[in-house]
């Protein structure tokens, strides 16, 4: 069920519908019917205007579907009278998209991470009488990691958030360790970011001889890994894989998946991953920037490329061409991979940034280590800080990251 707002356009609303009945999909469902509205602005209380919502249920009977699913965001309030008058399961595209994440969360973290998600989403949407969700038929948009979560109160899910949450900034302390540790060795970190589905895991297997599961579906990879390679000059790059993003990618998640994407705010160079055979190029690059900016990652140096050039048809030699910089490459059968990994060696060592630090006024050895490792431009004391603004390569940002000033 899709909606026409105004400045929207019918392409637009269809391409958005594709993509969702893609989302159901994996999800495991059938789509039996899909259907549009043009409206000003949704209805508070039920989203839909009152016929349109008869309409629907008639619809459902016809099609004998049991679960409708919205484009857009309903309010728990929506959800629950939409649920009433059609008498049957009413969801929105993130809790598809959080389904699909429960199905395919594998480690302790991941599924940690699901399970937050999940949780923080559920939570306002909890009957108020009886709290309980025991009346939540399986199906779409009601599965989770442990079948058991479902049936708690309100009082142990928030409960369990706190429990969780700690659980995960555990995981995040110890990979903390870790990460200062290959920060003493000096490895320059690279982090594959881009659309759900457009090879990113295939690519970290073609650059490195990572044996990660690559597959033609959607958030096929919730855990990131890291696999070392060498470039030709002979220096070590770390490279890391991470979760696929989507439009829209639903804001639980992004909180949830924080500790996993910290690998993309640290990174000296992201490799923007595009499935150059997709029609959505170009909006799913205006997706995944989106993203980074939401994460607060958009300071990081970007390498755009263009994937999947080996398929007949596909546009990526074109739009490597239309975007100064960018590179294209075929992950599956290894083409122009060369060339790409000479422009990740030419972008790493050309990452010289200027940054803003705030370095305490009793940390002279910090601003000492600044002149030592960087241009510094200038100084001034602002309250109990001294800013400075420094030349610094990638290295020596990733050092003083802890120093520098909010954007
Ligand atoms: N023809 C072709 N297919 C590719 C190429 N790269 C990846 N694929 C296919 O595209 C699909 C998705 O690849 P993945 O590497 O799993 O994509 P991903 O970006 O890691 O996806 P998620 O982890 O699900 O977000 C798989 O079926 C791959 O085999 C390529 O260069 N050419
Ligand atoms: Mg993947």
């Amino acid at each position: 069920m899709g909606v026409l707002f105004p400045g929207v356009t019918p392409e637009a609303l269809d391409r958005q519908l594709d993509e969702l009945a893609l989302l159901v999909d994996t999800a495991g469902a059938d789509v039996a019917a899909r259907v549009i509205q043009r409206r000003d602005s949704p209805d508070p209380a039920t989203f839909l205007g009152s016929g349109k919502v008869q309409e629907l249920r008639d619809i459902c009977l016809a099609v004998d579907s049991d679960t409708v699913v919205f484009e857009h965001n309903l309010s728990p309030a929506q959800q629950r009278n939409l649920e009433k008058i059609l008498g049957r399961t009413a969801i929105d595209r993130t809790a598809v998209i959080l389904d699909i994440f429960a199905q395919n969360a594998r480690t302790p973290e991941g599924k940690a991470q699901v399970e937050l998600a999940l949780l923080q989403y559920r939570l306002p949407r909890l009957r108020r009488a009886g709290g309980s969700l025991s009346q939540q038929a399986g199906g779409i948009g009601t599965r989770g990691p442990g079948e058991t979560q479902l049936e708690v109160d309100r009082r142990r899910l928030v409960h369990r958030i706190h429990h969780i949450r700690s659980e995960l900034k555990q995981i995040d302390r110890t990979r903390g360790v870790q990460r200062q540790g290959r920060e003493r060795g000096r490895h320059r970190e690279v982090t594959l970011v881009g659309y759900t589905n457009a090879g990113k895991s295939s690519l970290l297997n073609a650059l490195t001889d990572a044996d990660v599961v690559t597959e033609n579906r959607l958030f096929v990879t919730l855990d990131p890994r890291t696999r070392q390679r060498q470039l030709p000059g002979g220096e070590t790059v770390l490279f890391t894989d991470t979760v696929g993003f989507i439009s829209n990618l639903p804001h639980e998640l992004i909180e949830a998946f924080m500790s996993t994407l910290k690998s993309v705010q640290l990174a000296d160079l992201l490799v923007h991953v595009v499935d150059g055979a997709s029609d959505d190029a170009e909006l799913q690059i205006a997706s995944v920037r989106e993203v980074l900016h939401e994460i607060g990652a958009d300071a990081v140096p970007e390498l755009l490329v263009f994937n999947k050039a080996d398929v007949p048809g596909s546009r990526a030699r074109d739009l490597a061409k239309l975007h100064e910089g960018s590179v294209w490459v075929s992950a599956l059968t290894g083409e122009n991979l060369d060339e790409l990994v000479a422009t990740i060696g030419d972008r790493l060592r050309t990452g010289d940034r200027v940054i803003t630090l705030h370095l305490p006024l009793d940390r002279g050895d910090l601003l000492a280590a600044a002149h030592r490792e960087g241009e510094v431009l200038d100084t001034s004391i602002e309250d109990e800080y001294v800013v400075v603004h420094v030349v610094l390569d990638s290295v020596g940002v990733a050092r003083f990251a802890e120093w520098r000033a909010a954007p």
